[in-house]
């Protein structure tokens, strides 16, 4: 071949590679991270066969106080809960705890929570998952938990209780991230399930917390 028609070729491979790699990739859709292992996500199973019993689960329905949670704010109001609306996964709300007390004066937990105390699914097991997102969280953390009353509210101890808490840790700055948490087996004397989304015990910083689940495989 000769050179000129060589250059040529050269020059026409180059500008088309240019303008390839010169177009706008299109950003992927939002995922978010997942700290649970996929093999054991009952969402893999026949979704027909899956039973979501929380309600209000992207925080999004609020008639005066926040429909279905709850929270608690710690001994001397340290934690303060809110309906937020400046970070979400699902729009345009998610719950949000923070503290910024020194950790000295911090002697409670802060927490959303909601009871179930109807179809309570004896024998199941059940999985609490929510996408959380910390921000400049330092001390224990951020836990999700699960706990099983003979009661038809949560009362005096739990007779059943399983929690994220020592297991995994949820400290930092992250952006919103799925945890996960099993309560295996419903003891046939349970009236009410509560499942809470906490800012531990001396903890300060902020977390959100949007899409909570509790499920359990028909
Ligand atoms: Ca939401």
């Amino acid at each position: 071949m000769p050179l000129k028609k060589l250059i040529l070729l050269l020059i026409i491979i180059l500008t088309v590679g240019l303008m390839f790699s010169g177009c706008a990739k299109e950003e992927p859709p939002f995922t978010p991270e997942t700290e649970s292992n996929p093999e054991d996500d009952p969402a893999n199973d026949d979704p027909s066969n899956i039973i979501q019993m929380l309600n209000n689960i992207n925080a999004e329905n609020e008639s005066g106080p926040l429909d279905f949670w709850w929270n608690y704010s710690g001994n001397s109001n340290e934690y303060i809960s809110t309906w937020a609306s400046n970070y979400y996964v699902s729009s345009n709300h998610s719950l949000k705890i923070n503290c910024i007390s020194s950790i000295s004066d911090i002697n409670s937990l802060g927490f959303w929570a909601q009871t179930i105390n109807s179809n309570i699914p004896i024998g199941k097991q059940l999985t609490l998952k929510a996408i959380i997102k910390i921000e400049n969280v330092i001390g224990d953390g951020v836990s999700i938990a699960i706990r099983g009353d003979d009661t038809t509210f949560p009362s005096d101890m739990a007779e059943v209780f399983s929690t994220t808490e020592g297991q995994v840790n949820i400290n930092g700055t992250k952006d919103w991230t799925e945890y996960g948490v099993v309560l295996d087996n419903v003891p046939s004397n349970i009236k009410s399930i509560t499942v809470y989304l906490i800012l531990l015990y001396n903890t300060t910083g902020t977390a959100y917390f949007d899409d909570i689940t509790l499920t359990y495989i028909e």
